[in-house]
This record gives C-alpha cells, structure tokens and sequence, in this order.
C-alpha cells in the first residue's frame, strides 16, 4: 500500500496515513520499533484533542517560528519518526527558517543515522548534520547526548519533535531556546520547553513553516512581540482543558 491508496474521505484519513509512513519507516530501517509505541502514544492524544490544531497549537506555532526567523544559529532536530513522517515538511521548514537540519537519536546506530540522512538528502536537504557527533550534551548519559559542535552544539534556537524528558530538560539547561511538538501536554519534554507545541508532528510542521512565510518580511519588533505574546502555560492548560472537555474551543 502507498500513500495515494488511502482514500482522502475516509474519517480517519490522517491517522491511516501517518500509520502507513511509521510502517514504511521501520520497514526502511529509519524508524525504530519502539517510533511504533511513541506513534500509538501520540495517537492516543491526538484522538483525544479531536485531531486538530487547536487555536493555542497555532498561537505556539506562530512563535515558534517567529523564533526561528530571530535565531542566530537554528537547528531542527530530526530522530526516526519524524524522518518517516515529514522529510519533505523539514526540509521545508529549514529552508523557510534558514535553519540547519540535525539528526539525533535516542536509540542510534551508524546504520540508521546514514539512512535517515540519505532520506533527508533525497527529500530535498543539501546538508545532515549529526554525523560527526564531535560534541556533548552534558547531564546525559545516553546516546541523545552526542550533537554536532556545530550543529545543536552551537545553536541558539532548537526544534526538538517527540523529544524525551531527559534531552529536553539538558538543553533548556543549555540556554537554548527549546520548541518542542508533543500530543502529550503533560510530558516532562513539553513542561521544560519554552514553546510547547501540542499538536501533531504532520500538521505542525507544515503549520510553522506556513507561519514563518507570514513573517518572512516582518521587522524585529513584530517578531519580538509574536514571541512575548506567547504564553506557555497558557497553551498547556488549554489543551489540557481540551483534552478532559473533548469541546470545540479550548480557549474556554
Ligand atoms: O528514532 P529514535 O531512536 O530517536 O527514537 C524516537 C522515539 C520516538 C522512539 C523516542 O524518542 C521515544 O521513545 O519517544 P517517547 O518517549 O515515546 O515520546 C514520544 C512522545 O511524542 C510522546 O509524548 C507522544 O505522545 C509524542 N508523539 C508521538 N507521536 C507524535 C507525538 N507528538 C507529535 N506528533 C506525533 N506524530
């Protein structure tokens, strides 16, 4: 099965499609078996926010790129699901953000980086980082540690998609400023980020590179204040508010 067989009518047609990337994904050696838990995970989440971006998705993802376009050095990070879910969307994004593209793995081998790196390649991206792994990120003792020094290592802005709570954690410790997407408001990753993005990895990519286009021409100021406006406690209770009330408008 392809893509283009699912048909775009079906009432689950997102959720079968991003199934059926996941599966080709750890078929293709890119994504790893557990991406298949993380995946079921995040559907469970995303079932239960109505499988949608909700307003204060959108308001994060808005600031989120905002950031992005007011970076010195801003870096996407790439691991085995979002590889399999949106290469094409971060290659993308990078382009729109002038952002570097890393991958970095919780369960890493040489065998798996190239491929997600070839992936990427044929997906549009002139340059992978995280191959060189010539950097450290202190306060972990698991294979997300190793960064490019030039790449995560050096970067002031960090886009980090289904993070776990530990990496999350050491590089807010860094300084860096850290966007995170994760279905789950209330994972450890989501709390220590300074832009929760509670929404789906396949629609908030494409949501953030949409927004960055908007503000391409903005000047400093408006992008300082799409930042400052942004509340992230705020956007978590919201879509905890959403999840527990399933209603239309989180904004409630
Ligand atoms: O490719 P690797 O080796 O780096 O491994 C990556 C996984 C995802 C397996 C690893 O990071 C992991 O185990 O992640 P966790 O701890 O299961 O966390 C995944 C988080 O992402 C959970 O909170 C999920 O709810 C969330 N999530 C899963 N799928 C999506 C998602 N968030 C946004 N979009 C999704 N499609």
């Amino acid at each position: 099965m392809t893509d283009a067989d699912i048909p775009e009518s079906h009432p689950r047609y997102e959720s079968l499609l991003t199934r059926h990337r996941i599966e080709a994904g750890v078929e293709k050696g890119i994504t790893s078996r557990q991406g298949l838990i993380a995946q079921g995970r995040g559907e469970a989440f995303d079932y239960l926010l109505g499988e949608r971006t909700l307003p204060s998705a959108d308001a994060a993802e808005r600031a989120a790129a905002a950031h992005l376009l007011l970076a010195d050095h801003p870096v996407l990070s790439v691991n085995g699901n979002v590889a399999a879910l949106v290469p094409g969307e971060v290659v993308d994004l990078a382009e729109a953000t002038a952002a570097d593209i890393e991958v970095n793995l919780f369960n890493r081998t040489d065998e798996r980086m190239e491929r997600i790196a070839d992936h990427l390649r044929d997906h549009g991206a002139s340059e992978v980082k995280g191959l060189t792994a010539d950097g450290r990120i202190p306060g972990l003792d698991h294979e997300r540690a190793k960064v490019d020094a030039d790449g995560i290592g050096d970067a002031d802005v960090v886009v980090v998609p289904l993070e776990d709570g530990d990496r999350a954690e050491a590089l807010g410790e860094l300084g860096k400023v850290e966007v995170v997407i994760d279905l789950n408001p209330m994972s450890r990753s989501a709390r220590a980020a300074d832009v929760p993005i509670v929404d789906n990895v396949i629609r908030a990519v494409p949501a953030i590179a949409e927004h960055a286009r908007d503000l391409a021409d903005a000047d400093r100021e408006t992008l300082e204040s799409a930042v400052a406006e942004f509340d992230a406690d705020e956007a978590l209770a919201a879509a905890e508010r959403a999840i527990r009330e399933g209603g239309d408008d989180d904004e409630t």
